[in-house]
Formats: structure tokens, C-alpha cells, sequence
């Protein structure tokens, strides 16, 4: 998971006030570490309809240090917090406002905003404490206020630091904590609006929400002289019966939920510490923790396996080309080393090929097989022969190359160019057997002087609706053949087919049984001999498996005739198809 959240600095910096922008308020929860920053990140919850989500992440100085054993109290310096802060961007993608404690001294505040901006954080909070500050919550602790105009000093510095507008200095109210009233609260808050601070907040301990409601009712009165109102921000940690809802009511832009998951995370590990002790093994933990699957998840992990078996799929799988026939139209060599643009076939074939990562590479020879010498030191590249050319037909040429079948592969005719993506989409399907077909013959059937291998399917031809997409539909094929009419075809097969391992074992059946049982015509072939592709694909639909067309538009094209070539030749050199 945490590869597909990304985002640049700039795009994620802009999206917190372009979410307060559009929803008026938004809900921001702790994180203090990669994990937790996915739970964020990903946590969602349906009401009415609706799913509620979390839109940015609080990056506490008091989570932070606790998760790294330490008090709060700036003891956790900037290249530290700075550390943690990239560990969270990095995972994810939503905005994250960040806690500066005190902010430290001007020019120390003035360098952690660079920095933050930089990272592509989209607030920082500074608290109106003189330094080292000592938590807010704890009520025991000493609270010392910073000088008002000292403080309002610092918010100009770090806003003078900032390269983009977007970038946002909150200042934090600590008067209600200190215990200094709402009267030094509205003193103060004056002051750091009108040195241009761009948010405020008011923070409490109290277990009642009324003193920052009172607060949030005086605060359009005591902007109005600005002319502006900075969002108003609370952390409602000792106040939590009121709902973020009402909450934003009351003209709060940013509600903050700041220590929940360290203090969940923490409850869990001190439970699951003592069960085990308690229990003397781990079984009776198991209920206070995650299952490691959704750990796995959580992190990504299982997009590297899948990525990991496509990977090794692709490096497993041949393509075979049979190229064996003499072409009634081009007898003057192989088919396959017809040049286009000064390459053959083969060659444009082979550099598509390793787009995809696909190392083996058969080439079924026969009429004229020597011609194909000048391949011979192409590394990765196999021959097989067919020395029956003259009698036999593709499939037999395909069984030609049987022991390069096993592990699956992609059959390619020697006279299509196709494109990495084609190839890319036929090998990413989940189906055994899939062909690549192809729904726009029917536009130009008018120019079509030769028989097309015709595809009938369960589902029928699908319109073509614009779309930004390329088309990745898949289809069941029900019948296929040369005989089958212009009307009733759906797609006409492109000449390329994909057969996973299981595909290769059903084919490899079929072919043996075939060739045991089959002494007359087949499909329309006069004998097994002379089966195309197109009658064996009939008869393995017969048998009851399941053969799958992917519908594709354009991306390929098969060298028919001259006129073909002359086409092929200006659309490669315009990039158009395969390399
Ligand atoms: C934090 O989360 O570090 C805060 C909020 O500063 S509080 O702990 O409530 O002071
Ligand atoms: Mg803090």
C-alpha cells in the first residue's frame, strides 16, 4: 500500500487549505511514525452513505517523543523530528501539519519552516511558551508564557522563511492552559493576527468544552479589524464528548485528534506485554493484536509478491513464433525477414519483446530456414525446425517448439507487429488461454482481400465509447474460424495468444489426443495436419474449456501485402506501433 500514496511536496502542501477551502472544516489525526500514518492514511468509516476519512495527519511533539521513550519537553530535536515527519510524508499522501513546540528561538523556527516547506508540509504550530516548553495536558506542570510581541516577532520571521503562500504559521494559545483567562487569549490572539499569522489556536485541558466555545464566538468579532480570519484551529483531547461536527459549527476549520494512536498502540503493547508473562506463551495475546496478514497489507508487502510473481512469470514465459510457411504472396524468403524500415519483421518483434521483459524467444524455421543465420547470435533467441512445412500447418509448427511450452507462453504469427502493451495487457490476465482480438474489422472489412481468422463470443462486440483508457475488455470466445460469416463475428484474432502454465497443459493434452485420434478433416482444416490455430482453438472450446478474447482497438497490424508494409513503415516511423 504505502508505494500508491504518492504525491509531490508541492501537490500535498496546497491540499490542506484547499480541503478547509472546500469543506469548511477538517479532521486531522496523530501520527508519529510510517505505521500509524497508514492507519490514517487509510482509515475510513461509512455513515449514511457517506465515508468519513481522516484529512491529514498531526505530527505531535508529544507522540513523537513518547514513541522514542522520551519526554515532552524539546527534548527531540529538529533533525530528529524532521526524520520522523519525511518517514510519514513518505508513506503517504494526505497534508500533515506539523507541531513545533516553542518553535525554539527565531532563527532556529526560521530554518525548521524551510525545511518543513521543503518536505511538503502545509502548516507548522507554534505554541506562545518560553523554551523548553513542558506538555500542555499535564496539570502539575510549569506553565511560562513567552512575551506577546516577542512571540508575534517569531511568527514574522518563520512566515518571512516560507517560499510559498500555501505554507501556513498557526499560533497556539496557551493562555486558558497557564490559566490566564480568555481575556489574555483575545489580547493575544489580536497580536499575532496582526503580525500576519495565518491560523489560531486555542488549546485547553479542560474536560468541558465551554471555554474554547466562548473563545471560538469572540473570534469573527476580534478579526473583523484585520479584515481577514485566520482558521481557527482545537485539540480536543480532555473535551471529547463534543462531536467534530459541532465543533466545526462553532467555526472551528481544524479539529485535531493528537495522540490517539500512540496512546491505542500503547494500551495494546502493555496489555499483550503482561498476558504473555502472565500466560507464559503467546496464545491468549493473540485477541490485542492485528493478524500479521493485515500487517502485511497495511505496509505493501503484498503488492511486492504480486510483483514478485508477475515478474517471475514474465522472465518463465516464451513467446514462439512459428514461421515456418512459404507466404503464397512473398515467396521469396520467410515471411518473418520481410524488412520494414531496414528491419525485418523479426526485429521490430524481438525489441517489442524486451520491452516486456520477456528473455526466450522460439522461432519456428523451415521454408528457407537458413536465412535465419543471421540471427544466430541473438542471445535468448532458440530455433526449432519443421521440416513438414510444405504439409503442415501453424499448429504443427507450434508443437515443433513443445519443450519450450511448459511453463507457458505467448504465441506471436511471424507476420503481426504488435505493441508492448498489447503484450504487457495479454500476459497480466488471470485466464488460462487468452487471445488477442481485435473490434475493428468490421470499419474496413470493405478493403479486406483475404480470410480472416473470425471470433464469435458469448458477450458479442461491445461499442466504442471515447475514453481516455485504452480497452482491456475481456470476452468468452464460443467459436472461431476462417468459415465464420462477416456478419456473425464479433472480433477477428490479431495473432497473438497468451497460454499460462495451465493453458500449456490443456493445449499440450488436447494436441496429444488429437494426434492419436484425428485421422479426417478437422474443423476446417482437411486434417490435424493441417490445423491453423483457429481450428485448434475450436476444438479446445469444444472440449469444454474456457478460451478468453481480449478486445483490443488498434496496436497491432499484420504485413499482408505490400500496401501493408508501406503503411507499417510510416506508422513505426511516427512511433505508432511496437518500437
Ligand atoms: C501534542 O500533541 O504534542 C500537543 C497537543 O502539543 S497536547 O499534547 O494536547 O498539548
Ligand atoms: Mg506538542
Amino acid at each position: 500500500m504505502s508505494l500508491s500514496f504518492n504525491v509531490t511536496p508541492s501537490q500535498r502542501r496546497s491540499k490542506l487549505i484547499n480541503s478547509i477551502d472546500a469543506q469548511g472544516f477538517v479532521r486531522i489525526i496523530e501520527a508519529h511514525n510510517g505505521l500509524s500514518a497508514l492507519v490514517g492514511q487509510t482509515a475510513s468509516f461509512e455513515r449514511d452513505g457517506h465515508s468519513i476519512t481522516y484529512d491529514g495527519f498531526w505530527e505531535s511533539s508529544l507522540t513523537d517523543s513518547a514513541s522514542k521513550g522520551l519526554p515532552d519537553a524539546e527534548i527531540v530535536g529538529n533533525p530528529s523530528r524532521l526524520h520522523t515527519i519525511d518517514e510519514i510524508l513518505s508513506v503517504t499522501s494526505k497534508p500533515m501539519i506539523v507541531d513545533g513546540d516553542t518553535g525554539g528561538s527565531d532563527v532556529q523556527f526560521e530554518y525548521f519552516v524551510r525545511d518543513l516547506e521543503r518536505l511538503g508540509v502545509s502548516a507548522v504550530i507554534i505554541e506562545d511558551k518560553i523554551f523548553p516548553k513542558r506538555n500542555s495536558l499535564d496539570a502539575s506542570a510549569n506553565q511560562t508564557l513567552e512575551d506577546p510581541d516577542a512571540f508575534a516577532r517569531k511568527i514574522v520571521r518563520g512566515r518571512e522563511a516560507r517560499v510559498t503562500d500555501v505554507f501556513m504559521v498557526i499560533a497556539r494559545l496557551e493562555s486558558l492552559i497557564a490559566g490566564l483567562g480568555i481575556e489574555d487569549a483575545v489580547m493575544r490572539a489580536k497580536k499575532y493576527i496582526d503580525s500576519g499569522v495565518d491560523g489560531i489556536m486555542i488549546h485547553s485541558k479542560q474536560d468541558s468544552p465551554d471555554e474554547v466555545i466562548e473563545f471560538a464566538n469572540l473570534y469573527d468579532e476580534l478579526c473583523k479589524p484585520f479584515g481577514r480570519r485566520p482558521i481557527l484551529v482545537c485539540v480536543p483531547t480532555t473535551y471529547n464528548l463534543i462531536t467534530d461536527a459541532e465543533l466545526a459549527k462553532y467555526g472551528f476549520n481544524v479539529i485535531i485528534h493528537a495522540n490517539h494512536l500512540l496512546r491505542a498502540a500503547h494500551k495494546a503493547m502493555l496489555d499483550t506485554s503482561e498476558v504473555i508473562l502472565s500466560n507464559d506463551r503467546g496464545f491468549e495475546a493473540e485477541p490485542w493484536c492485528v493478524a500479521l496478514p493485515k500487517v502485511f497489507a497495511q505496509v505493501g508487502f503484498d503488492q511486492v509478491k504480486s510483483k514478485d510473481r508477475e515478474a517471475s512469470k514474465t522472465q518463465r514465459l516464451s513467446v514462439v513464433i512459428p514461421a515456418a510457411g512459404k507466404d503464397p504472396i512473398f515467396n521469396e524468403g520467410p515471411k518473418s525477414l520481410i524488412e520494414i524500415n531496414s528491419k525485418p519483421i523479426l526485429r521490430h518483434q524481438i525489441e517489442t519483446i524486451r520491452k516486456v521483459g520477456i528473455n526466450q524467444i522460439v522461432v519456428v524455421r523451415g521454408y528457407q530456414g537458413e536465412q535465419f543465420d543471421r540471427f544466430s547470435d541473438e542471445s535468448g533467441l532458440v530455433f526449432c525446425d519443421n521440416p513438414q512445412y510444405l504439409d503442415t500447418h501453424s499448429i504443427h509448427s507450434l508443437f515443433c517448439a513443445d519443450q519450450y511450452l511448459g511453463n507457458g507462453f505467448v504465441l506471436a504469427f511471424s507476420d503481426v507487429l504488435f505493441s508492448d502493451d498489447i503484450l504487457r495487457w495479454l500476459i497480466d490476465t488471470e485466464n488460462d488461454i487468452v487471445l488477442a482480438v481485435d473490434n475493428s474489422y468490421r470499419y474496413h472489412r470493405h478493403e479486406i482481400d483475404k480470410n480472416l481468422d473470425l471470433v464469435v463470443t458469448r458477450e458479442g462486440r461491445t461499442g466504442h465509447h471515447r475514453s481516455l483508457y485504452p480497452v482491456k475488455k475481456k470476452v468468452e470466445i464460443t467459436r472461431m474460424g476462417k468459415n465464420v460469416s462477416m456478419e456473425k463475428a464479433d472480433y477477428e484474432f490479431t495473432g497473438l495468444a497468451y497460454f499460462s502454465e495451465e493453458g500449456a497443459r490443456i493445449v499440450h493434452q488436447v494436441y496429444r489426443d488429437c494426434l492419436e485420434n484425428v485421422h479426417e478433416s478437422f474443423h476446417e482444416a482437411d486434417s490435424f495436419a493441417k490445423a491453423t490455430i483457429s481450428d485448434f482453438v475450436q476444438e479446445i472450446i469444444n472440449r469444454g474449456f474456457s478460451v478468453h478474447g481480449l478486445e483490443v482497438y488498434k496496436g497491432w497490424m499484420e504485413v499482408h501485402n505490400q500496401m501493408d508494409i508501406e503503411v507499417a513503415s510510416k506508422e513505426l516511423r511516427s512511433d505508432l506501433v511496437g518500437s
